[in-house]
């Protein structure tokens, strides 16, 4: 940006909307696609708000062309999905199914078409049930078989696709899906979950190695979800239970990839479960990536709790402060804080926020053809004038992609947290851009300028 207090943002940054594959496809076993650990989970009742599925969510997955133009009339410039993997092998390695990836060939060549960039997700928690089978993230052999499936589709998708992000959130794979069991697969248990974590990271690395090995264009990257931790008093037990949090959801993922190393404080929250890993796994994992993606949605608040072990720490809401459905705090400041955080911590990495975002209780219904949802176009532009203060403080940032192009399936909420910018009727599939779709555009037309020019502090 020539003028470093312009409301604008700079010559190329990229807008866009994201979505993940079990979230908005639909039709999960079509077309000779093997089940996910999502598949099994919601299809065992109780797993899932109502004991709802992804079966239908929203049909994407034949309804695409519709939504693709739904993405230009907002005037999106780039499109973030992910890759259902078992779509493309069924059993997760060896055999590829070409009618699975026929549909991402399909939904990448509609997009161009349109102007629209893809943003391609390799891993966005739909791991196939029968790479579980034989112990999915908890196997070591899970490295190589990422990479077997990611140099399948660079090698199907590389020629049009030249921005990958490998994995999507691991924290929450591993926290909710083998500490906390409330995501697929269902696991709980303290001595699983850094195994995961780690064999996570080394797929990671593994994949970039096969991007680099394939010379693809383009560039690949790796997507977290960052929340500041503060501590809910002054208390040396909260300030602790803070740090502890912090070095759980921020440090774990990203101080192995940039430093080639954990945190100390993992070893002390995790206790004996915590496993001595192979050093040579570090020269994999801190493989150099092109870019980082920062899914933020909220901060974390947190007071010291013994009964929620390992981290020993709980989310407390602070009275006074504005709350989302989930709920998660509103706080653009936060959003401002941890992105200069991730450039003091670890360098000036070009960033792509690759999710950002909020569920509030929009009407269900649509009026006159129309769905207002203040809350959200709030949100929209307060968390968008604190990545324009990133981007003026001098971080590198890219672009950003809205979460969510579409109300969908939010995993263990099922369909009762709407985070779209278009309403989906679950009855009819009806999408109805909402006010904040239009906000949206607006901000994209005017490259920020109606953002105003108000600021937010960190
Ligand atoms: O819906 C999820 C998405 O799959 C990953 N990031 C957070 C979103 C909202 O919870």
């Amino acid at each position: 940006m020539s003028d470093s207090r312009s409301a604008r943002f700079p010559e190329g940054f990229l807008w866009g909307a994201a979505t993940s594959a079990y979230q908005v496809e639909g039709s999960p076993l079509a077309d000779g696609a093997g089940p996910s650990i999502w598949q099994r989970f919601t299809h065992t009742p109780g797993n899932t708000f109502e004991s709802q599925t992804g079966d239908v969510a929203c049909d994407h997955y034949r309804r695409y062309p519709e939504d693709v133009r739904l993405m230009r009339e907002m005037g999106l410039q780039a499109y973030r999905f992910s890759l259902a993997w078992g779509r493309i092998l069924p059993e997760g390695r060896g055999r590829v199914n070409p009618a699975g990836l026929g549909f991402y060939d399909r939904l990448v060549d509609e997009l161009l078409k349109d102007g629209i960039r893809p943003m391609v997700t390799l891993y966005h928690w739909d791991l196939p049930a029968a790479l579980d089978d034989q112990g999915g993230w908890l196997n070591r052999d899970i490295a190589g078989w990422f990479a077997d499936y990611a140099g399948v589709a660079f090698k199907a998708l590389g020629d049009r696709v030249d921005l990958w992000a490998t994995l999507n959130e691991p924290w929450v794979v591993v926290d909710g899906g083998y500490l906390y069991g409330v995501h697929a697969p269902g696991h709980r248990s303290r001595f699983e979950a850094p195994l995961a974590s780690h064999n996570l990271l080394r797929a990671h690395g593994a994949a970039v190695r096969a991007f680099r090995a394939g010379a693809h264009a383009g560039q690949v990257g790796l997507v977290v979800n960052l929340e500041p931790k503060d501590p809910a008093t002054s208390s040396p037990e909260d300030v602790a239970a803070a740090e502890r949090s912090d070095a759980y959801m921020n440090h774990q993922y990203l101080d192995p990839v940039f430093k080639g190393a954990y945190p100390q404080a993992l070893r002390d929250i995790f206790g004996e479960a915590w496993p001595e890993f192979p050093a040579a796994d570090f020269d994999v994992i801190r493989e150099p990536i092109d870019f980082l993606g920062i899914n933020y949605y909220t901060r974390g608040v947190m007071k010291h709790d013994p009964e929620r072990p390992p981290v020993r720490a709980s989310h407390v809401q602070v009275p006074g402060r504005p709350y989302t459905a989930i709920p998660w705090e509103v706080s653009p400041e936060s959003f401002l804080r941890v992105i200069l955080w991730v450039r003091e911590r670890y360098g000036n990495i070009p960033i792509y926020v690759t999710e950002n975002g909020a569920a509030f209780a929009d009407p269900d219904h649509v009026r006159d053809g129309r769905v207002e949802d203040p809350q959200r176009v709030e949100y929209y532009r307060e968390h968008l004038m604190a990545c324009r203060e990133a981007i003026r403080r001098g971080v590198d940032v890219r672009g950003y992609f809205a979460w969510s192009l579409m109300d969908n399936f939010e995993w263990s909420a099922g369909y009762s947290k709407r985070f779209g910018l278009i309403h989906v009727d679950f009855e009819t599939q009806a999408r109805t851009p909402k006010d904040s779709a239009r906000f949206y555009g607006e901000v994209i037309r005017t490259h920020g300028e109606a953002l105003g020019d108000s600021q937010i502090e960190a």
